[in-house]
């Protein structure tokens, strides 16, 4: 790509990072579809910011973990405006002020989404050596982090084997994911069994692009579930259906222990407990996820003690969190490369198996791309030294943003994609310009 293409990219995505913030306090994820903070979001628009204006980097973390609950979880919405903005489920849902551990200011959900804050505090200390402003920041910040990661391992690691659980496929970060249709078929809803509810999502992106109303109620099932148990994760392992040790909640579990190691040692902080916790969860991701038959990775269904054995994304950022051996890591990136070679032209890296029958290239975690998957994915691959598929997972993200815009996600197909000119769901998407910024600063 030019120098020019690359200022004029660099230049549009600072701007959707700029208008997406409101109150000039947190950034939301795209102003019409997502109109709150969201979780992992803010961590990449923590790090889209490092490269341009770090004081809002810093401002952004700091904002979202305002939403951070006494235990130590962090939600997966912050609702910092106390308007019914148009999103289902909005502030009043969750009721989370009920609970006598979370935050009295501000709103927040009872789920959370998978931990990169250890690791994105990381890289805006690596981008900014020498500010002690930065370094003041990072020492204040880790606590919190610590916190978190403290909560995964008391509350959702009932065998204490090192691997945090999900109870609700939004905490994955990958909502309706094949990963989770054969899981949440087992679930029968009977009436009363959930509150008449209003979804906005499929009003503001074509439908064809979001979860069925299925799924849907699925959601609010397991919301409900959780309201119940007053979101405490040692009830909810008790009789929930959905408990999951997810693939990529886990990977970025321990990328963001070795962070906060990383980071601890540089600032002569205490690394003890997380070197303890990230020593085991390390083997037992790499022993007990990996599904030989497979050849890769694969989630593990708690309650009906089985692998959810399916080619899926996921997988694939534990390169990044450094889990598999030389061996392992070989098989993972072949399959990238495969994809990448396909005849019927494929860009990298949908997020779902594209030779499986569930797989769909439009609809939303059943098979796009999805631009931070591409950055963790690619940062995995850089990781082991595979130059070459890094160098096309981050090329293949840029071409599609350049051609098509900053969308939620896109077509993998490259013929559809190119005909179509646009991506999927929400556009001026904030990760996605976060992403961008990092690939090409
Ligand atoms: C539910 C905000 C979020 C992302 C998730 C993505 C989508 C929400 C939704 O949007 O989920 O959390 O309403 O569909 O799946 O990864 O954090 O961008």
């Amino acid at each position: 790509m030019s120098i020019e293409n690359q200022e004029k990219l660099f230049n549009q995505a600072s701007q959707i990072l700029n208008d997406n913030t409101w109150d000039g306090r947190y950034t939301v994820p795209s102003a019409n579809l997502y109109p709150y903070q969201w979780n992992w979001d803010s961590g990449f628009v923590a790090m889209g910011f490092a490269h341009f204006d770090v004081s809002r980097a810093m401002r952004e973390l700091k904002s979202l973990f305002e939403g951070q609950w006494a235990n130590g979880m962090l939600p997966h919405i912050v609702f910092h405006s106390k308007k019914r903005e148009g999103y289902f489920p909005g502030p009043s849902y969750w009721e989370s002020k009920k609970v006598a551990i979370a935050p009295r200011h501000v709103g927040t959900s009872g789920i959370t989404q998978p931990p990169v804050h250890g690791f994105i505090l990381e890289q805006i200390f690596n981008l900014h050596p020498g500010n002690e402003e930065v370094k003041d920041f990072v020492t204040a910040f880790y606590p919190k982090i610590l916190n978190l990661h403290r909560y995964f391992y008391e509350y959702r690691d009932p065998n204490k084997e090192g691997l945090a659980f999900i109870f609700h496929p939004w905490a994955s970060g990958r909502d309706n994911s094949p990963l989770w249709d054969d899981l949440v078929k087992t679930i029968q809803i009977k009436p009363g069994d959930i509150p008449p509810y209003k979804r906005y999502d499929n009003l503001k992106a074509d439908p064809s692009e979001r979860p069925s109303d299925k799924d849907y109620d699925i959601y609010v099932y397991l919301m409900e579930l959780g309201k119940r148990h007053q979101y405490d994760g040692k009830e909810i392992a008790k009789d929930c259906p959905f408990l999951v040790q997810d693939t990529l909640f886990n990977a970025m579990l321990i990328r963001s222990n070795e962070a906060l190691i990383k980071l601890g040692s540089k600032l002569g902080l205490d690394t003890k407990e997380v070197e303890e916790w990230n020593a085991q969860s390390k083997i037992t991701f790499d022993q007990k996820l990996w599904v030989e038959s497979l050849l890769s990775y694969a989630p593990y269904d708690l309650q009906n003690d089985r692998h959810i054995a399916l080619k899926e994304i996921g997988a694939f950022t534990s390169l990044y969190a450094g889990i598999p051996s030389d061996n392992r890591a070989s098989i993972l990136n072949d399959y990238i490369t495969s994809i990448a070679n396909r005849p019927d032209g494929f860009r990298v890296m949908p997020s779902f198996d594209p030779d499986h029958n569930i797989f769909d290239a439009r609809r939303y975690w059943k098979g796009p791309i999805w631009p931070q998957m591409n950055w963790l994915v690619h940062q995995g691959l850089a990781r082991y030294d595979f130059k070459e598929t890094a160098n096309q997972v981050k090329s293949d993200f840029l071409e599609l943003v350049d051609n098509l815009g900053f969308h939620e996600y896109f077509d993998p197909r490259k013929s559809v994609a190119d005909q179509l000119k646009h991506g999927y769901g929400g556009n001026h998407f904030s990760w996605t310009a976060a992403v961008v910024l990092d690939f090409i600063a």
